[in-house]
This record gives structure tokens, C-alpha cells and sequence, in this order.
């Protein structure tokens, strides 16, 4: 099975070379059939010469760089990124190293079967490692809670935003046509694109490297941004509702 994992990277001089390095060497050992494709969300540090370079130098003939000038969001950047990809099995990762590498492990394991289509982690999955404060716990389940009731998604769903997704391509040849979110509602549009179509979502525990409190994609701005775009998905979902029951085809 040939993997593409496509890594959204903003700003991520200091970090990015670790991510490359493990997964590099686990996919290596577990998949050695594989592509990781960096998307530079905007050239406003050095994050791209300094992988370009690292992988010229160590020869790693599986990875390479794309991207373009001006800063998008995530959303913008996954999509760059699958829609250049060669894989049987897509997804895309963070470019920091805070989620542990063996969750990819269970999520290949997953994605490997016949009538899996999507695997996602999840903070609340029994066997995760994620010890969260109560406020956190209170903010991440409402975040969720808000997902549910605006999206239409998978009943398996139990939290959007972990840092690593994997598909089936012929899901999400469907799916990308559909993607218009830049922000980190990304993820919401995914998974919401995946339950309209009908198709199961599977979850696995998710293990981080570090608690952290002070998430980027979790300061205002971000959570403000986010939520108007779930709005406006719902309002598409509506708007696909409608149409269907009244069988208008656009
Ligand atoms: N913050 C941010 N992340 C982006 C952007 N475009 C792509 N990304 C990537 O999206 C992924 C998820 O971002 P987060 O983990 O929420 O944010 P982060 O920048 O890693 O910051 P931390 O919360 O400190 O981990 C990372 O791989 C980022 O590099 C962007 O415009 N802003
Ligand atoms: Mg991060």
C-alpha cells in the first residue's frame, strides 16, 4: 500500500526536522512504501530552506517540499497538498512532533482493511493518553459538542481536531472537490463532507508527547474563525437538504 502523508508546515523551523526524521524512519521500517509531501503554508521563515536542504543532504528521495509565498491556513495547505499526492492510502499530519509516532501505527492498521475508509484519533478514545485540566476537557468537549450539532457527522466521531487523518483514496477523491475551508475548520469540512456521503469513520486513541495549553488553532481569533466557518458549513448542509427534498440537481 502506498502512503502520501502531506504535512501542513507553518512556521516550523525549529521543529520540523524531528517530524521529518521519525517519520521518515518509521514508514521506513512499517510502510516502506510512502511520500512525504511538506506544504510550506507561506515562505516567512526559513522552514523551507531548511528542509529542502536536510533532505538534499541526507538523500531522502521519498520526501519533498512544496508550498508558495503568502501564509493561507491549514485548510488551504492540506488541500495543496492532496491534490498532488500519489497515494493508495492519503492524509496528512502536523509538522510538530506532539502527537506520538506509534499513533500512526494504529491508525495504518486500521486504514490497511477492506471496509475502513477514514481513521481519525480521539482525545476521549478509553485507551488515550491525553490527561487534560477540567477546563480544557470542558473546552475541548464543547468544541465537539458544537461540531455535532451543526455538522452532519459520522456517529463514531467523538473529537475533530487531532493532527492526523488517513484516508482511502477513492474517499477522498470524492471528498476534495467539495473542501473550501482555509482555517482549521478544515477538519470539520472533512469529516462533515464524509457523512453526507454515508461513510463510516474510524477511531483510535490518540497519545501526545506533551499537554499543552496553549494550542495556536485555540486562541481566539482562531476559535472565532472556526466557528463562523462551521456556521457556514451547516448552511450548506441545509441548503444540500433542501435540494434533495425537493430533487432540484444542480
Ligand atoms: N497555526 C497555523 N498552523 C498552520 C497554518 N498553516 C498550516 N499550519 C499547520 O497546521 C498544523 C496544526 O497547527 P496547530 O498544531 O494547531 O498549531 P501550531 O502552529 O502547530 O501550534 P501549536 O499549537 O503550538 O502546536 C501544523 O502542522 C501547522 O504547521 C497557519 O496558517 N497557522
Ligand atoms: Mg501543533
Amino acid at each position: 500500500m502506498k502512503l502520501s502523508l502531506v504535512i501542513p508546515t507553518y512556521k516550523k523551523e525549529r521543529e520540523v526536522l524531528d517530524q521529518l526524521e521519525r517519520l521518515y524512519g518509521y514508514l521506513t521500517r512499517v510502510n516502506p512504501d510512502f511520500e512525504l509531501i511538506f506544504v510550506i503554508d507561506g515562505y516567512v521563515d526559513r522552514t523551507k530552506d531548511i528542509l529542502e536542504s536536510y533532505i538534499t543532504n541526507n538523500h531522502l528521495d521519498k520526501a519533498r517540499v512544496i508550498g508558495y509565498k503568502k501564509n493561507q491556513g491549514k485548510g488551504y495547505a492540506v488541500r495543496y497538498g492532496m491534490k498532488r499526492v500519489h497515494g493508495d492510502v492519503i492524509g496528512y499530519i502536523d509538522a510538530d512532533t506532539d502527537i506520538q509516532i506509534r499513533t500512526l501505527g494504529y491508525a495504518l492498521n486500521e486504514i490497511v482493511k477492506d471496509d475502513v475508509y477514514a481513521v481519525i484519533p480521539s482525545k476521549f478514545h478509553k485507551n488515550s493518553n491525553v490527561e487534560m485540566t477540567l477546563k480544557r476537557k470542558m473546552f475541548s468537549y464543547g468544541l465537539v459538542s458544537i461540531n455535532k450539532f451543526f455538522l452532519n457527522l459520522p456517529d463514531s466521531v467523538e473529537d475533530i481536531g487531532c493532527g492526523l487523518k488517513l484516508f482511502k483514496k477513492s474517499l477522498i477523491k470524492k471528498v476534495l472537490p467539495n473542501l473550501h475551508i482555509n482555517g482549521f475548520a478544515i477538519d470539520s469540512e472533512i469529516l462533515n463532507e464524509i457523512g453526507n456521503l454515508g461513510y463510516p469513520i474510524v477511531t483510535i486513541p490518540f497519545f501526545m508527547n506533551k499537554n499543552r495549553s496553549d494550542s495556536t488553532s485555540t486562541n481566539l481569533k482562531s476559535i472565532y474563525r472556526m466557528l463562523g466557518d462551521i456556521i457556514s458549513l451547516s448552511k450548506n448542509n441545509i441548503h444540500y437538504t433542501i435540494n434533495d427534498l425537493f430533487l432540484v440537481r444542480e
